[in-house]
């Protein structure tokens, strides 16, 4: 097989991108030290996280004149994400950091007034300025794909100004920002997007870009609709994966967090279970899930922590499913069953080398942000939320939230944050507050959701999701009082779970709040609804989605 060479200097989850590039003919040789450069004939640059951390990490590798020799050789160089930035002079995000400066401008961070930073999900990149569609792609571009992105700082796009220099540049637009998606010229060819984590039109820009085809006619010709710029409304599907009273790891839902089954008359039955976590995964990505979670909701006693299960299925959901992976439960500081202790961050490290590319804390984030205003909103530096996103980048770090109403008169009865609602509680109360809740809704805390979404926002969290107990397993749709609130409070994307029933609980929570993504499980599981069902009814209803077809 043909090998392509990777430098082997980034944090995260470099594993999707091995795969990928299996999965279209080649295999991986790593580059250890500069000295391997010059044997590279096409060199991939991936790069999470924060420009200056990437940067000086090639700058004290020593990588920076060899990667600018290779460039000058006339050999094949691709960057990805913090990859494509690296060719810039500098950004924003770090400005004494100097970036390899082939191209002479900086990079931006996007402006959060009108819209969520970090801007996460699927959007263009297109290189038709005219609006009018080519039959050319670069390196297998397609104006109706969609490609996954997740940054907070970007290239500005202003017409005319790199084509000068002989650049072909693909655009996307966020807001009113139009930005750099992905840029080529001779040998170099970046991406702003991730084309491991971008489906199957991911794969076929990675493969035309190994196969040193730049310029390809377009087959078919793409319709206007599926052209339409800007993020699409993002659809994941959600696993609660834990094990059964035999030991296997099975996709249980539970009714408000309750996964055993009734017999009508009691509870307390067997664990449900509804299929093979990896199966499953893979079998939503293929009906067109924007993005996958697993929520390990089971804690696997006596076993090593390196022994987890959950290591085993995202290895093996990497391999076919190339949509973003998050993965959440137990992530906090603690001792293995030989009583080492092990950090928040070295099981993190664990997930991410394991093919995710976000965690998601429930549990250690309420406490931790309890101390936060116990310490009149002091940052330490020493939270997992802290610690995690300094080294991976705050959009790796999801913050789950497991809410539960508490219903009151007036708002007189409570210091917390309270809403008016219009579903009223059991004794005819017009107001309530969301409380927050720890290990799986089992212990409620004296402590309010608007509470933690804004201490986790400025601990460095990069997206919530926000689940609702009383919600959970419903049908009933979302609950769009607590959606809003939570959006007004905060400025990092929001994740909308718990009570989806049907295609139009997501079209509901898309145009009655501004969330960024919603979730679904057990309309999924139990067959009910596929996510295709889902993305087209939100494309009936006017909504952007990305088309499953590829
Ligand atoms: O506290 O960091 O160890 O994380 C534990 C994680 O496990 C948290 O993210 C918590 O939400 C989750 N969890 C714990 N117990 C349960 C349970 O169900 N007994 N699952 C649980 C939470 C909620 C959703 C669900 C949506 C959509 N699952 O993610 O998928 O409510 O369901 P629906 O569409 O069927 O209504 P830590």
């Amino acid at each position: 097989m043909p090998t392509v060479h990777l430098l082997d200097y980034v944090a995260g989850n470099v594993r999707s991108l091995v795969n990928a590039i299996e999965k279209v003919g080649y295999t991986v040789e790593w580059i250890k030290s500069p000295a391997d450069v010059p044997t590279a004939e096409k060199l991939i640059i991936p790069g999470v996280g924060h420009f200056g951390h990437c940067l000086s990490q090639l700058e004290e590798a020593g990588y920076i004149t060899s990667i600018q020799e290779h460039i000058k050789a006339g050999k094949a160089f691709m960057g990805i994400c913090v990859g494509l930035q690296a060719l810039f002079e500098g950004s924003e995000e770090d400005p004494d950091v100097k970036g390899l400066g082939v191209i002479p401008s900086r990079l931006k961070k996007f402006q959060d007034k009108d819209k969520s930073v970090p801007h996460i999900g699927w959007n263009s990149a297109n290189t038709s300025r005219t609006g009018e569609v080519t039959d050319e792609s670069l390196y297998g571009l397609r104006p109706d794909s969609k490609y996954y992105y997740v940054h907070s700082y970007a290239a500005q796009y202003w017409e005319g100004e790199l084509e000068k220099d002989g650049w072909i540049v693909a655009t996307a637009r966020y807001g009113d920002e139009e930005f750099v998606g992905a840029i080529a010229k001779d040998n170099m060819f970046a991406t702003q997007f991730h084309p491991e984590k971008s489906g199957a039109a991911g794969l076929r820009v990675i493969k035309a870009f190994l196969d040193g085809k730049k310029a390809q006619k377009l087959t078919e010709k793409p319709n206007s609709e599926s052209t339409k710029e800007g993020l699409t409304r993002r659809v994941i599907a959600c696993l609660d994966v834990r094990t059964n009273d035999q030991g296997d790891l099975v996709v249980t839902k539970g009714d408000q967090y309750d996964v055993r089954e009734k017999d009508g008359v009691s509870t307390g039955g067997a664990v449900r279970n509804l299929g093979k976590p990896v199966d499953m995964a893979k079998k939503y990505y293929e009906q067109g899930a924007d993005e996958v979670t697993f929520l390990n909701i089971t804690s696997f006693r006596n076993c090593p922590v390196a022994d987890t299960p959950m290591l085993e299925i995202l290895r093996r959901t990497s391999e076919t499913v190339f949509v973003p992976l998050t993965i959440g439960g137990g992530i906090r500081d603690t001792v293995d069953t030989d009583g080492t202790k092990i950090s928040a961050l070295d099981i993190a490290t664990m997930y991410f080398k394991s093919g995710a590319d976000k965690v998601s804390i429930g549990s250690d984030a309420v406490t931790a942000a309890e101390e936060y205003y116990a310490r009149g909103k002091v940052l330490t530096g020493t939270t997992a939320i802290e610690i995690i996103s300094a080294a991976y980048g705050n959009q790796a770090v999801v913050i789950s939230v497991d809410p539960r109403r508490v219903y009151i008169s007036s708002p007189s009865a409570t210091s917390h944050h309270t809403i008016k609602t219009k579903t009223t509680g059991p004794n005819g109360e017009e107001y309530c507050w969301y409380q927050c809740t720890i290990k799986g809704g089992r212990e409620g805390r004296n402590f309010d959701v608007r509470q933690l979404v804004t201490a986790v926002e400025a601990m460095g969290a990069g997206e919530i999701l926000l689940n609702c107990i009383d919600k959970d397993g419903t049908n009933s749709g979302f609950d769009l009082e607590l959606i809003n609130d939570v959006k007004d409070a905060i400025k990092i994307p929001v994740i909308a779970s718990s009570g989806a029933g049907n295609p139009g609980h997501f079209g509901e929570v898309f145009e009655k709040t501004t969330t960024d993504a919603a979730l679904g499980a057990g309309m999924f599981h139990r067959g009910e609804y596929t996510v295709k069902q889902v993305k087209e009814h939100l494309r009936e209803r006017g909504l952007m989605v990305r088309q499953v077809k590829e």
